[in-house]
């Protein structure tokens, strides 16, 4: 099947992107857009083919378009994001989605963030108590147990999504960052400690058998590559003075 990559220019007004576990750093516009560029290419490259959506001027944090929307194989659920901020970056993501889905939405007053929706097989484990709330879980679960899907919460402290401290790197095994999330949610799944010297490295993006992993951690990249995974490096150091990683720049999902 074949599979799309939706992404999203990179505003030029995210210098004001929110930022909650970060100092503000400034952030080099055209090296931003080539580490995007690098990354679309790397999503070609593994096999997708990337649609980009055009940047609104003002919305600060639309690049990270994995926060906007949940897709599923039934279903897309656009998101009502837990920063108010980014709550207008919404339509023209569900707009593009319309396209290859039906699309239901999380309405008030949950909310409800992509990055905090770790999808494990038919399970959908969403971190709350950060951006995402019980309200907006609940919700999530409404609309999607009839596909038959379960929903969990995590509970996860000190990062900004729960995907920011786990994610899944092959069909059984999490990279996670024990700092920040209980391995023992996870269960019976396996998990691999991101390096300790690398707490930002638990995000990464796999796309069929290949994990597209940020070069600035290359301690936990020589973890996976022990444990047999193929890596795609990119460089991700730009975006991720905005708290951005890997998987939040893309939407990918099969068409
Ligand atoms: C924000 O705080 O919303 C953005 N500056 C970063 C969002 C990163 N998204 C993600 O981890 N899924």
């Amino acid at each position: 099947m074949p599979l799309l990559a939706l992404t999203r220019e990179l505003s030029p007004a995210i210098a004001r992107c929110e930022l909650t576990h970060l100092e503000r750093s400034a952030i080099d516009l055209e090296r931003a857009r080539s580490e995007h560029a690098a990354y679309e290419a790397t999503l070609r490259a593994a096999g997708c083919r990337v649609q980009r959506l055009a940047a609104g001027a003002e919305l600060a944090d639309c690049v990270f378009i994995e926060d906007t929307a949940v897709v599923l194989d039934e279903l897309a659920v656009v998101t009502r994001p837990g920063a108010a901020s980014r709550r207008a970056e919404v339509p023209a993501v569900a707009a593009a989605l319309r396209a290859y889905r039906q699309v239901a939405a999380i309405g008030p007053r949950g909310t409800l963030d992509g990055g905090d929706v770790l999808r494990v097989g038919r399970r959908l484990l969403v971190g709350t108590g950060g951006r995402s709330d019980a309200d907006g879980a609940s919700q999530l679960r409404s609309l999607v147990s009839r596909h038959g899907y379960a929903v969990g919460e995590v509970s996860f402290a000190g990062c900004l999504h729960l995907k920011t401290a786990a994610t899944l790197v092959a069909d059984d095994l999490l990279l996670v960052n024990p700092a920040w999330v209980d391995p023992a949610h996870f269960r019976p799944l396996a998990t691999l400690a991101v390096d300790p010297a690398e707490p930002f490295a638990a995000n990464a993006l796999r796309i069929g058998a290949v994990v597209v992993f940020p070069e600035e951690y290359p301690r936990t990249r020589a973890r996976l590559e022990a444990a047999g995974l193929p890596i795609a490096p990119v460089p991700a150091g730009e975006l991720a003075k905005a708290e951005g990683g890997v998987t939040c720049c893309s939407l990918v999902f099969t068409i």
